[in-house]
């Protein structure tokens, strides 16, 4: 919607009951309420958006990067109804929503790829015969999965039948659909993906990568633009793969490709998302593109703003996500009253935010409160704008992983750049966050310290204010019972 503002469009938003007092509601031109809290009866209900749009006399729908952003059925009706859906076409995204289909696509362009498989597995003698080849251990996909769901490793020949059993049955109750394929397990790879953009006049660019390796059950939680590992070489030829995908497929407007890069820099093209990802800003720093805009301005049939040529890399951006979970607690998500929210300010500092000081965090939704990204000359530069940023960042009402953030930004193998998928399960343990968790021992001493400290105070208010800040146990224990 800023970006609207910028280019002079006016904008309507849809919101949920649950979101009558966010922010976005009050900063969109005309907004509507289209339901319930819950998604299924609100976000989720394309018919009632569409509906909404065309009494509004909207031109276009961005679908944003939740809810039906990936929903091919949801492009097409917004396609039928006259009005325009600013994304790529309906039978892109079917084509890369099937990670068979799209290694398919990806084959005839001689796309690297993790070897296994070719297509589903129909038999269990040549899903037998695909392991020896590619030898032990393999990886089971789903075909319709997404976000490593319905994902697992077979260490041992005998167990295979089984697994794929298991594995196809789940993804059929899960996505309707049990195809599955079996790949080579890439140990301890990286998590690199190309941004594209397209226009609908044959032109596609990559904007180059992001590393999101940093990342815990498959949910990204730091993710940097550019990679500390990519030579320009390989990031050409990731480059021009993710271009060549883009064009399989007849894509348009702003994609993301995704590759695993192993030990010896060899890369593998994955799937890929057809939306606007959570982590573009930082792409949006390095390259100074708005992708929204460019997005907008693909969707209305213009050519692309910029050429390859003109696109280059200028310093370094780093995104966390920050999230109402607790770190201590095996980052269970922590609902409440946000009771302070502060966001850090300053150059090279963008927090992208739903929230405000006083609001509940809705339990109907993901649980994140905000995106802090920031930018710097070099790497060095953005990791220490990035502490600076967490420590500026205050909040209070819910636990959140900025401490969990900062010791990622402070912890060597992140400060080297020599780092994997599995960084967190290997380094992270709750106990290092230096805010470590009081269990209830821990609590009850500093319950009863700050009962004592408080009847021995004329001013209690003002005691209990000043021992809040500046005892981070206590004020831990005063949130959960608030
Ligand atoms: C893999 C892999 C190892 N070998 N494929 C997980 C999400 C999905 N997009 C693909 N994923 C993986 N595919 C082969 N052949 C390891 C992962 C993987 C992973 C990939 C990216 C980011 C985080 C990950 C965490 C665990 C596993």
């Amino acid at each position: 919607m800023r970006t609207c503002r910028d280019m002079g469009i006016s904008t309507v938003a849809v919101f949920s009951e649950a979101d009558r007092k966010a922010p976005f509601v009050r900063y969109a031109d005309e907004a509507v309420c289209i339901g319930p809290p819950e998604s299924s009866k609100s976000y989720l209900l394309g018919d009632k958006i569409i509906e909404v749009a065309k009494k509004l006399k909207v031109d276009g729908i961005h679908p944003g990067y939740g809810f039906l952003s990936e929903n091919a059925a949801f492009a097409k009706k917004v396609k039928d109804a006259g009005l325009i859906f600013i994304g790529p076409s309906a039978e892109a995204m079917k084509m890369m929503g099937d990670k068979l289909s799209a290694k398919a696509a990806a084959k005839k362009h001689n796309i690297p790829m993790v070897p296994g498989s070719d297509g589903a597995i129909t038999d269990i003698k040549e899903a037998q015969e695909v392991a020896k080849k590619v030898g032990l251990p393999v990886l089971i996909k789903a075909s319709a999965g997404g976000g490593g769901k319905g994902m697992r490793v077979v260490e041992k020949a005998e167990l295979l039948e089984e697994q794929i059993k298991l594995a196809a049955s789940e993804a059929k109750s899960a996505f309707g659909d049990g195809s599955v394929f079996i790949e080579r397990y890439v140990k301890g790879p990286r998590h690199i993906e190309i941004q594209v953009m397209a226009d609908n006049h044959g032109n596609a660019v990559y904007l180059f990568e992001r590393e999101c390796s940093i990342q815990r059950r498959h949910q990204k939680v730091v993710e940097e633009a550019p990679s500390s590992v990519l030579t320009p070489e390989i990031r050409k030829k990731m480059g021009q793969c993710a271009v060549d995908i883009s064009k399989a497929c007849n894509y348009s407007g702003a994609g993301t490709v995704e590759f695993l890069l192993d030990e010896n820099m060899n890369f593998y093209f994955l799937e890929m998302n057809t939306r606007l990802q959570v982590e573009h800003p930082v792409t949006e720093f390095i390259t100074g593109i708005d992708l929204v805009k460019e997005q907008i301005n693909v969707a209305r049939g213009n050519k692309l703003s910029f050429k390859q040529e003109d696109l280059e890399i200028n310093g370094h951006s780093i995104e966390i996500r920050v999230c109402a979970e607790d770190p201590a607690n095996n980052f269970l998500p922590d609902i409440g009253k946000l009771t302070t929210y502060a966001p850090p300010k300053g150059p090279g500092i963008r927090v992208d935010d739903g929230m405000e000081e006083g609001m509940d965090i809705p339990i109907y939704y993901d649980p994140m409160i905000a995106k802090l990204i920031v930018f710097g000359q070099d790497r060095t530069e953005a990791i220490q704008r990035m502490i600076r940023a967490i420590d500026d960042y205050k909040i209070s009402g819910v636990q959140t992983t900025l401490e969990f953030c900062k010791f990622v930004m402070k912890h060597p193998a992140f400060v080297s750049g020599k780092f994997d998928t599995h960084f967190v399960n290997t380094h992270f343990k709750p106990e290092m966050l230096s805010q470590a968790p009081k269990d209830k021992e821990q609590d009850m001493i500093a319950a009863i310290a700050s009962v004592m400290f408080a009847s021995k105070t004329e001013k209690k208010a003002a005691s209990a204010a000043s021992f809040e800040r500046t005892e981070k146990g206590i004020s831990a224990w005063r949130r959960r019972r608030d």
